[in-house]
């Protein structure tokens, strides 16, 4: 197994020489403490607050990456630029109507958090995550996406081996990734697994609009290695910086744990963003970089 390193958080959060080096063999950087238990407690006390306000009769989908339909749903469609509550498969009956309390059947939060919520922003928005991006290669970065990733205890459900450069399409691809496990994630309560090196592989699919539609479209059939998996355990506060062409998932959570994570997603706005994103903005919500201005 190929172990993938550990890092500290450096004080600027710029990247060192050895952290670079990692993440152009590995595609992944795991960087320890990187965000204070007080800053995850924040981001998880305002996600329970938007599923509170949240009236499950006034529309939800459910978002499944085992069983996808979300792709035809307007509701998913149209959350680009807005905080919207996902839900679990296992959690609906075949009308839709929850089977379980609320707090305890929800996927994701989605996809704009960042730029509508202000405890959200701000810790997105902090200086040492600017130059995290920046040392990595993002001339201009754009913060495009941003999810609360659930995982509630017993149904939280499996995220099928990806690359995140299928769902935010520039050219040339530049997506970055930017995992915070809010909570400890473990092997019991589903934590992410890599394929370290698997982003010098092709990208496999390009999830887009033809059309009208959104469809996956295949673009190279080479198989995931799922030999070389690895999990990455990552205690609360940890940063998981994912490449955008590095395979990735994490197995369901089966425990009776939560397994909130926070991921936003940041593209180089010197890329030219592709017209068949799924990701869609209203014209008055552009994407901003880490300075709000910018
Ligand atoms: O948090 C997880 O379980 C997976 C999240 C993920 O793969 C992503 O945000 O791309």
């Amino acid at each position: 197994m190929n172990a993938v390193p550990r890092f500290a958080a450096t004080a600027t959060g710029a990247p060192t020489p050895a952290m670079l080096a990692a993440w152009d063999r590995d595609g992944v950087l795991v960087i320890e403490d990187a965000v204070s238990h007080a800053d995850c407690d924040s981001l998880i006390e305002r996600s329970r607050a938007i599923v509170d306000d949240w009236d499950p009769t006034s529309g939800a989908a459910v978002f499944s990456t085992t069983a996808p339909r979300h792709a035809a749903d307007r509701y998913f469609r149209e959350s680009g630029d807005a905080i919207r509550v996902f839900l679990e498969d296992g959690a609906v009956d075949a009308d839709g109507t929850l089977t379980r309390p609320k707090h305890a059947a929800v996927n994701k939060l989605g996809h704009a958090m960042h730029d509508l919520d202000p405890v959200f922003d701000r810790v997105s928005r902090r200086p040492t995550l600017a130059a995290l991006a920046c040392g990595l290669g993002l001339a201009d970065p754009r913060l495009v996406q941003s999810m609360v990733i659930w995982k509630p205890p017993s149904i939280g459900g499996a995220v099928t081996c990806h690359q995140d450069a299928t769902f935010l399409i520039t050219d040339p691809p530049s997506v970055i990734g930017f995992w915070l496990a809010l909570e400890d994630a473990d092997a019991g309560n589903g934590c992410l697994f890599v394929i370290p090196g698997g982003h010098r592989g092709p990208l496999r699919q390009r999830f887009h609009e033809v059309g009208g539609e959104l469809v996956t479209e295949a673009l190279d059939s080479t198989p995931f290695d799922e030999s070389a998996t690895v999990p990455l355990p990552a205690p609360k506060g940890t940063l998981v910086v994912l490449h955008g062409t590095l395979p990735h998932g994490s197995a369901p959570n089966t425990s009776e744990r939560s397994r909130m994570a926070y991921t936003l997603h940041a593209v180089d706005g010197a890329a030219r963003w592709s017209a068949g994103n799924w990701l869609q903005r209203a014209s008055d919500i552009p994407f901003h970089g880490f300075e709000r201005s910018a």
